[in-house]
């Protein structure tokens, strides 16, 4: 058994965090010889149902968890951490539009990126909490030294999405699709690459005809979020939780060889024509516990115009949250 490690869950009484911790708890994570210490940060209205959540928790008697910390102060929170979730945020409700969200959620992430600073050294973290993209860059801004790496937002979940359509389109598992990356930013001008995705191998453009990608593929995938919203009167909970667990579980254990994840990271302008400083979702692989953008794969003018429009979008986001950049 290892030295358990401490993870950071933010808006631990809401709706994702109720199915993350579980999930965490369980080992689904960082794997049955990896204790964990949960340090849990709520705010102040949400604490007293964070202190039934907890009880649940010691319900379970899960023994790969190791210690319970609950705070409603970011500081107390992130205090040694290596991992964090920062789920915590006002979703998106029926009617709102993300503008709404960068507006409502921006300010939190200046408090958290400050907060982050206490965190452990190896400190990896993910955004969930929406806009993500430009949280993450919120974040990343106000933590001072931080190497810009270590804050991603999180674009698994759409990622997750896109391979179950293949894999539904075409009768097989999602488990058998790999390589379908996500590029740009957590929302509707997000482009879902499916020219280089593959099934059991083999290229899914060479199995499935081009019109369905560019119809129902490019249809269903960037608005899935909203459709959930229109049929269960809530945003994706459980599915997020288990993407965020995807996601750094991949950070802990690596991408299988020849396998991407896709990856909301900090641009430094020199990849795809992505501008610099601004958190856009590209393949990348991860060994060792760092993440390494792929970057030669070749787009069509098709595909790189899409890429600029998610760039577009969060250079967007990114002037309406500038003051926060610090
Ligand atoms: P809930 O409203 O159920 O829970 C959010 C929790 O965060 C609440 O308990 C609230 O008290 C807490 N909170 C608010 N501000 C906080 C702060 N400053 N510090 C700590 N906790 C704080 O929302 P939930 O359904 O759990 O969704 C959370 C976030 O995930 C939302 O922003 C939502 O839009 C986003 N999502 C992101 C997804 C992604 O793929 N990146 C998909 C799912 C989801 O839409």
């Amino acid at each position: 058994m290892n030295a358990p490690i401490k993870v950071a869950v933010t808006g631990a009484a809401g709706n994702i965090g109720y199915a993350l911790l579980f999930r965490l708890a369980c080992g689904s994570c960082y794997g049955p010889d990896q204790p964990i210490i949960l340090q849990l940060l709520e705010i102040p209205p949400g604490m007293k149902a964070l202190e039934g959540v907890v009880m649940e928790l010691m319900d379970g008697a899960f023994p790969l968890v190791h210690g319970i910390e609950i705070s409603d102060n970011a500081d107390v929170a992130f205090d040694g951490v290596n991992h964090a979730f920062l789920v915590g945020a006002r979703p998106r409700g029926p009617g709102m539009v993300r503008a709404d969200l960068v507006a409502a959620n921006g300010p939190i992430f200046v408090g958290q990126g400050k907060g982050l600073m206490k965190a452990a050294d190896d400190l990896q973290a993910l955004v969930v909490g929406n806009p993500a993209n430009t949280n993450a860059l919120i974040a990343l801004h106000n933590a001072g030294d931080l190497p810009k790496d270590r804050i991603h937002a999180m674009t698994r979940l759409d990622e997750n999405r896109a391979k179950s359509q293949i894999a539904s389109k075409l009768g097989v598992t999602p488990g058998q699709v790999s390589n379908m990356a996500i590029y740009g930013n957590h929302s509707p001008s997000m482009f879902p690459d499916f020219a280089h995705a593959k099934v059991n191998g083999k290229l899914a453009t060479e199995q499935i005809d081009k019109d369905w990608f560019e119809g129902h593929f490019m249809s269903t995938v960037p608005t899935r979020g909203k459709a959930i919203i229109t049929a269960r009167g809530a945003s994706s909970a459980a599915s997020a939780a288990s993407a965020a667990v995807d996601h750094m579980s991949t950070l802990w254990h690596g991408t299988a060889p020849g396998e991407i994840a896709s990856i909301g990271l900090y641009s430094d302008g020199s990849n795809y024509g992505i501008p610099a400083d601004i958190v856009y979702s590209v393949p990348c692989t991860v060994k060792d516990r760092k993440v390494t953008p792929v970057t030669d794969i070749v787009h069509n003018d098709w595909a790189k115009a899409k890429i600029k429009a998610s760039a577009d979008d969060l250079m967007g986001e990114r002037a309406a949250v500038s003051e926060l950049l610090g």
